[in-house]
């Protein structure tokens, strides 16, 4: 049995560019300013109440540009109520060094991974000492860190770090299963389980399926308790030939309207 209240609201964050697709490839992906906005309106009003933000540059290729990242956090707290998380995972191919940077543009918030992970064919690189950076600068800077979290081996650099730099901004610490991502954690049901069962105590969590687990991961979290990650930096399809719905239609599976309430 979950403890949360039965009032409890399911937190939705939308994730709805990333920095894998092509917009070549999808042709859907918000990748201007304008069409991030756009998008970020839509998903609120659908449900969301967090957007984890990658942006683009004109060519639509990911881009940690800090002018860029400035400008964005301000047109969506301009154009929206939503926390703004930015990511700093960026692309597999960008700098630590950057990626630290990202906190310069002062989001609310902003994603924190707990470790490498193979990535389909490349290497998300999240060594400890620049995990230990990241985080002491979130503190430095009062940006509130999710905790990315990509395989069990996370859950314990994340133990870790509370244990050896202290809580987070804000005091809570609120966690993001990202499940079936080839060489993370699969994403189905009794991984999702155990993985939660080894969070830090008092921990709230979200949990995000790539691809085809996008469905067996939502509902394993809905009926665990948990929270939810939706949109196309995740799903661009639940199965070869079957796309995945838009950011802003993803939200609407807030359940509260849509399919059900958490236990
Ligand atoms: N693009 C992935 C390599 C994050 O945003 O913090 C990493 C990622 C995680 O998307
Ligand atoms: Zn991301």
């Amino acid at each position: 049995m979950s403890n949360n209240p039965p009032t409890a609201a399911t937190l939705i964050t939308v994730a709805p560019t990333g920095a894998e697709s092509e917009k070549s490839a999808v042709l859907a992906l918000p990748v201007t300013l304008d069409e991030l906005v756009t998008t970020a309106k839509e998903c609120q009003a659908a449900g969301a109440a967090v957007i984890h933000v990658h942006i683009r540059d004109d060519q639509a290729r990911p881009t940690l540009d800090l002018s860029r990242l400035k400008d964005t956090v301000a047109a969506l707290r301009e154009g929206t109520g939503l926390i703004v998380q930015l990511s700093t995972g960026g692309a597999v191919t960008d700098s630590f060094d950057n990626r630290i940077a990202v906190l310069d543009a002062a989001p609310d918030a902003c994603s924190l991974t707990c470790g490498t992970v193979n990535f389909g064919e490349d290497v998300f690189h999240n060594p400890y000492p620049f995990i230990r950076d990241l985080y002491a600068r979130t503190q430095e800077l009062g940006v509130v860190p999710e905790f990315e979290l990509f395989d069990f081996g996370h859950i314990a650099t994340l133990h870790r770090l509370l244990a050896g730099h202290g809580a987070p901004h804000g005091g809570h610490v609120h966690c993001d299963l990202v499940m079936g991502v080839p060489g993370g954690m699969p994403g189905d049901a009794a991984t999702l389980t155990q993985a939660v069962s080894a969070l830090p105590e008092g921990a709230t969590w979200s949990a995000t399926g790539i691809g085809r687990t996008t469905l067996p991961v939502m509902f394993a979290a809905l009926a665990a308790g948990g929270h939810l990650r939706v949109g196309m930096e995740d799903t661009v399809t639940f199965a070869k030939g079957r796309p995945g719905p838009a950011s802003r239609d993803a939200a609407r599976a807030r359940p509260r309207h849509a399919w059900g309430e958490r236990p």
